[in-house]
């Protein structure tokens, strides 16, 4: 028993060790840099994260999702949820009277073993996220396209030793990205779309219309349709980050909630808020730090890029 441990300990240090640790790290260090400053220049305001809570996202009804548990801690007389993601939370920020609006929000999403294998799956990671009132679909997508393009800028003029010494190639990809509906997608590649499309392209592109969370915005003028959006890396990476515009209004809210079998008394406090009219229309979304540095730096699998991984179906060592 001593002797597994002993192992683990050991290889956990050598995973520490590796020799392409240290350039993943700094191309993420350009990557972060270039995102807070990009953000503050756009006229954003920073948040700190909020990671405990009444409520959180429920993730679902979402296609993407797998979570097997809301992972939940008791605190004296209160039961707290962590943070799925801070979409509700950053509805609510708005009312501070920022307009625009970004966290680097850990995330913990307790996702089934088998999306481990996945590549792009981790049970704990970092998005940041971002809100905009009064803000669109096209407002947020021309964003994060000068984002993305911004990022690998910085990091191919930044980081060139550390990309050789990684073996990877960047290209700055041409505005504006390419976008189709997941439903021409489904249809010509099947359910597997979004890597097998990933695989298929040179650029990222854009996917919009999903049926998913409640806070999504139904299309008022196509019942049925959705106005969200998916950013797909190319080369296989697949999903980078993931938006919608909103729904604020009360009635329209409770409407989705029941739709999608959610019990309305679990996010009592935050429908409170909604039912004083107190929500802004806005449109937002989140993009995933860790798979934006596998992209980058070409890692295999989004975990290696985290020096303490937290892979699901890996036994957690340091
Ligand atoms: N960040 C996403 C959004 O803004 C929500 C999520 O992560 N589930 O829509």
């Amino acid at each position: 028993m001593k002797q597994v441990m002993y192992q683990k300990i050991e290889d956990a240090v050598s995973y520490l060790q590796r020799s392409e640790r240290l350039p993943i790290l700094k191309v993420q260090t350009t990557a972060l840099h270039t995102i807070e400053e990009f953000m503050v220049s756009r006229g954003f305001i920073q948040l700190m994260p909020v990671i405990t809570a009444k409520v959180t996202d429920p993730l679902g009804p979402d296609p993407g999702s797998s979570v097997v548990l809301v992972p939940r801690i008791k605190y004296y007389d209160e039961d707290l949820v962590l943070t799925q993601s801070m979409i509700l939370h950053k509805q609510l920020a708005l009312l501070s009277g920022a307009d625009k609006i970004f966290i680097m929000s850990p995330n913990i999403r307790l996702e089934n073993k088998a999306r481990g294998k996945s590549g792009k799956h981790l049970f704990e990671f970092t998005q940041m996220d971002f809100e905009i009132k009064n803000g669109t679909m096209e407002n947020v997508m021309a964003l994060l396209e000068d984002l993305v393009v911004e990022v690998i800028s910085s990091t191919i003029s930044e980081r060139e030793d550390d990309l050789k010494e990684l073996n990877r190639e960047l290209e700055v990809p041409p505005k504006p990205f390419e976008v189709y509906t997941s439903h021409e997608l489904e249809e010509k590649y099947g359910k597997d779309w979004e890597y097998l499309a990933s695989l298929e392209h040179k650029y990222p592109f854009w996917v919009t219309c999903f049926k998913r969370e409640f806070y999504d915005r139904e299309d008022p003028n196509n019942p049925g349709h959705y106005r969200n959006y998916d950013l797909i890396y190319p080369e296989g990476y697949g999903e980078a980050a993931s938006g919608a515009e909103r729904e604020w209004q009360y009635s329209k809210i409770i409407e989705r909630i029941t739709k999608d079998n959610l019990n309305p008394e679990d996010f009592k406090e935050y429908l409170e808020v909604a039912k004083r009219g107190l929500l802004s229309q806005s449109a937002g979304a989140g993009i995933g730090i860790e798979r934006l540095v596998r992209f980058l730096t070409g890692a295999k699998h989004v975990g290696d890029v985290q020096p303490f991984r937290r892979v699901p179906g890996e036994e957690v060592i340091l």
